[in-house]
């Protein structure tokens, strides 16, 4: 038995079972990867540009607080992202927590979607905001502009609507809601990191909009996010709330927190922006490998590209149809494992079964019908740059052959 079938949950190993032992035993050694393969890979700048930083960082003994590596990622960030204003910061999380404050969304509701990693809706919580659910599109997966009327109330101050997996939100249509409304909008761009939407930068939309360089998204700074707007007076502020409230040695102008990138993010960052042209580049092979590939399989829809849309294939969600594909996706993605393909069940649960956030009325399952369907049979394959497109096109036929031993 494999070391990973071992490590599988005892609910896992059951779903396995359910493919049929012999099938999936022969299937399994026939195909199954000798390397772990992961839904993502951060592709690391080379070591040694990165010692040259280091050791710039070591003479000069400046390691964070707005240091010189911060304020050249800083401007080339403004350059590549072709935005007006940028405040880095320490992770996404916090930028997206200090973007309210900024905004001074501290009270009352704030509508989002529900399809989404915790930390969207987490932000709203801890700035005193109840978040409101609303429903998502069945083809972008993002928060339907036609749900968002309906659940404005008095106590609405904004929206924060998430360009998940990269593809982009109605902008268009939001703000226009917005604009009627009198409210906010704070974009969770997490996965949108150089989307642009006919030739404009997606980052440009909204009061501000919030990028994260995790490690595990294409553009990386190990941890680290970012805060975008077009507005100079909400940088500064940003830039005093990030920093403590902190004006100069002897004026705290506001109740700040500590949101601040330090040197050896700044300086891996830096080198980043050299090598995401290409990123997304090599994304796109594996992304257009994978549709190729499982145009024909019965049962796994994904999306497309859109019209006018720069992408940057972030994620790679398929829906897994279970009666059309023979299994669901829950099975799928225990079998997988098997495999050595360990995909990911982004975004399920919903943040609206988050026991936190699952008593709210917006939160019902029968409000959000889309959004239950997306969760309950959406799996991300493995996607980045250093993943290859024969490895991908691997995967995708592992995908059609265990389709066809359940068709
Ligand atoms: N809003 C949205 C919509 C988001 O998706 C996120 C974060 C945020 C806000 C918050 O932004 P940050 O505060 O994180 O800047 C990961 C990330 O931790 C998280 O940043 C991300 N979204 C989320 C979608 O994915 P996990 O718990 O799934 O990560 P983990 O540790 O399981 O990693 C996934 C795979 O990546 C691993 O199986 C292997 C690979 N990996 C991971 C790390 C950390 C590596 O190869 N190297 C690594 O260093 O949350």
């Amino acid at each position: 038995m494999s070391r990973l079938l071992v490590a599988l949950s005892p609910s896992e190993t059951l779903a396995c079972g359910a493919m049929g032992k012999d099938t999936s035993e022969a299937l399994i050694a026939k195909h199954r990867f000798d390397e772990e393969i992961f839904v993502t890979r951060p592709t690391l700048p080379p070591l040694d540009a990165f010692h040259a930083s280091l050791r710039e960082i070591w003479e000069s003994r400046w390691l964070t607080n707005n240091g010189p590596f911060h304020v050249r990622f800083e401007a080339a960030l403004r350059k590549t992202l072709e935005v007006e204003h940028v405040n880095l910061f320490c992770n996404g999380t916090i930028a997206l927590l200090v973007a309210l404050q900024a905004l001074r969304v501290t009270s009352g509701e704030v509508i989002t979607t529900p399809f989404t990693f915790p930390a969207t809706p987490h932000v709203l919580h801890w700035n005193g905001v109840t978040p409101v659910f609303g429903d998502i599109t069945p083809d972008t997966f993002n928060l339907d502009p036609d749900a968002i009327e309906s659940l404005i109330t008095p106590r609405t101050l904004a929206i924060m609507p998430v360009h998940v997996f990269g593809y982009p939100c109605d902008v268009a249509r939001i703000q226009a809601i917005a604009d009627k409304h009198g409210l906010k909008v704070v974009y969770d761009a997490a996965h949108a990191f150089g989307v642009k939407v006919g030739g404009e930068p997606i980052a440009r939309h909204g009061d501000v909009t919030m990028l994260s360089f995790h490690a595990t998204k294409l553009f990386s700074s190990i941890e680290g996010g970012a805060l975008v707007s077009g507005d100079e007076t909400l940088k500064k502020r940003i830039d005093f709330l990030k920093n403590f409230g902190i004006a100069d040695e002897e004026t705290v102008v506001g109740p700040g927190i500590n949101g601040k990138m330090n040197e050896l993010q700044s300086a891996y960052g830096l080198l980043q922006l050299d090598m995401v042209r290409e990123e997304i580049a090599r994304r796109r092979e594996i992304a257009l490998t994978y549709r190729e590939a499982l145009r024909g399989v019965n049962g796994l829809t994904f999306q497309e590209d859109m019209p006018g849309v720069q992408h940057n294939h972030a994620y790679f969600p398929v829906l897994v149809d279970a009666e059309r594909y023979g299994l669901d996706r829950d099975h799928l993605h225990a079998l997988l494992k098997r495999f050595n393909i360990h995909t990911r069940k982004y975004f399920h649960p919903l943040c609206s079964h988050i026991p936190s956030y699952r008593a709210l009325p917006s939160a019902s399952p029968d409000r959000l019908p889309v959004a239950e369907r997306v969760a309950r049979q959406v799996l991300c394959l493995p996607i980045y740059g250093t993943l290859g497109v024969e490895r991908a096109r691997r995967i995708a036929q592992i995908l059609a052959e265990v389709r066809r031993h359940h068709a």
